[in-house]
Parts: structure tokens; C-alpha cells; sequence
């Protein structure tokens, strides 16, 4: 994977329904990724991050301590990204790939999927234009009612947002967002990779390698979200 080795590091995102798989197959790619560019070269980040001030204020609403309007609550997800910015893009540009667990599609596809008439597509994404542009987004695709009837992810039902029938509007926007086979997606988000995610770990695994081994961003430039 010589390709791997550009001058700045890869912006690569995961993205997903609860329990998908990101957490898991962002560690292994994590893995794979600092056995070849050496310790130090990769770095995961969780979003959202939920350890500043920001971020306990969506770990509460999350948990449903608290309520918020559905604006507000989009608006502070996207905060959240704004605070992780900076970090970003000093990483990439030191050189260090770094790996995001989930990131502006869930923004967008779990406020769009709560169907309300005044958060359109356009509002929602507003407020995420301007941050850095992924160079790949891997969307590991799951239908929910099936992660619901496996064993081993079924801890599902505890947050908020942990319903099938949201869940399954959730998969609808995020290939409106991400775009599939016949349409291309309403955010640039780099190259956008589908998985089958109700495969066998490995199995997933073997495809995210596949796409991430054969990328070649080049000298490419970051890019913002337009
Ligand atoms: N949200 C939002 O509304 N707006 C935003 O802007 C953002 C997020 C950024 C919290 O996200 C919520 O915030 C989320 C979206 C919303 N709400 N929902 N729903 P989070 O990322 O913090 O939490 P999460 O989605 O619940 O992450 P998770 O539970 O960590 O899920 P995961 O990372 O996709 O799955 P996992 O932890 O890797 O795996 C779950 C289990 O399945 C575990 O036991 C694994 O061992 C198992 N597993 C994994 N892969 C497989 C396969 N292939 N086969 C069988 N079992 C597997």
C-alpha cells in the first residue's frame, strides 16, 4: 500500500446505524493502518466527542436527562465538529491519518430522518459547510431489524435514538446524503464506499482494507464541505 504514504495524512470516515460495526472496524482499520505507516501515524476519533462541555451536553440529551429543541440539539452536534476542526487538520497536516467514528452524514441523516417541516436538507447541512472534506466515507449499510435480532449487537435500545422505525428512516437519509449505485449524494464526502455490514466481521473487514489499500489521494489538497 504504497499509495498510503502521501505527504498528509487520510481523512477516512465511518458511518452508519447504531451498532453497524463503526467502533470495531475503526479500531481494526486503526490497526492494520499503524502496522504499516508506523506507531504514532493514526489516530481515531469519536463523534461526537463527548468530553467537552459541548459533548456532555449531548451525552445528556443522548441518555435523555435533558431535553432540547431538534434544532438546537443539530446545532450543538455541529459544534461539536467545529471544536474538533483545528485538531483535524493539524494532524492531517503533520502527517497522521486520522479516522473518524461517524462525523457530518450522522448530523445530517438523524435530523432529517425526525421529518420536521422547518429542518430541511439545506438547514440541516448549513451549519457542517466549511469543515474539512473526508478523502473516503464507508458507510457499513445494515438493516436494522436484523442488527436487532443478533445476539451479540443486542444491547440496542438504550439511547434515544435506538428505535427501528427511526432507525430505518435513518438509513433512507444517509443514502440520500451518501448517494448510491443510480444517485449521486446530496454532500461531497471523498469517495464514498458501501459495505455490507451484516457480514461476518472479517468479511467487512476485508472490504474496508480493499478500498482503503487501493486509495491514492496524490498530492491532493484537503478539501472544505461545500
Ligand atoms: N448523532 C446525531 O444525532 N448527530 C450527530 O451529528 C452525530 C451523532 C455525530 C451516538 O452515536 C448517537 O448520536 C447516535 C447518532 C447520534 N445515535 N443513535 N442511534 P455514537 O456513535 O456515540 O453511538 P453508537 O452509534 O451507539 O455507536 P456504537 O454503539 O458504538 O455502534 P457501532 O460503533 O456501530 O458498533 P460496535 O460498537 O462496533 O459494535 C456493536 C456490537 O456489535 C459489538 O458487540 C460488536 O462486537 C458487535 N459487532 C460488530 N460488528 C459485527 C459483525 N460484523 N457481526 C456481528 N457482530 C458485530
Amino acid at each position: 500500500a504504497e499509495n498510503l504514504k502521501s505527504s498528509r495524512g487520510l481523512l477516512v470516515v465511518f458511518e452508519g446505524l447504531d451498532r453497524a460495526g463503526k467502533t470495531t472496524q475503526c479500531q481494526l482499520l486503526y490497526e492494520k493502518l499503524t502496522k504499516k505507516l508506523g506507531a504514532g501515524r493514526v489516530r481515531v476519533q469519536k463523534v461526537p466527542d463527548r468530553s467537552t462541555q459541548i459533548g456532555h451536553a449531548i451525552n445528556a440529551y443522548l441518555v435523555s436527562q435533558t431535553h432540547l429543541p431538534d434544532q438546537a440539539i443539530h446545532l450543538l452536534f455541529s459544534a461539536n465538529r467545529w471544536e474538533l476542526r483545528e485538531s483535524i487538520l493539524s494532524s492531517l497536516a503533520a502527517g497522521q491519518t486520522v479516522i473518524l467514528d461517524r462525523y457530518v452524514p450522522s448530523g445530517v441523516a438523524y435530523s432529517l430522518a425526525k421529518g420536521i417541516p422547518d429542518m430541511s436538507l439545506e438547514w440541516c447541512l448549513a451549519p457542517d459547510r466549511g469543515l474539512p472534506q473526508p478523502d473516503v466515507t464507508i458507510f457499513l449499510d445494515v438493516d436494522p431489524e436484523n442488527v436487532k435480532l443478533q445476539t451479540a449487537r443486542a444491547d440496542f435500545g438504550r439511547e434515544r435514538y435506538e428505535v427501528s422505525e427511526f432507525q430505518a428512516k435513518v438509513r433512507e437519509s444517509f443514502k440520500t446524503i451518501l448517494g448510491d449505485d443510480d444517485h449521486p449524494g446530496a454532500l461531497r464526502m471523498g469517495k464514498v464506499v458501501t459495505i455490507d455490514a451484516s457480514q461476518e466481521l472479517d468479511a467487512v473487514a476485508t472490504c474496508i482494507w480493499d478500498a482503503i489499500k487501493t486509495l491514492d489521494i496524490g498530492d491532493k489538497e484537503m478539501e472544505v464541505i461545500q
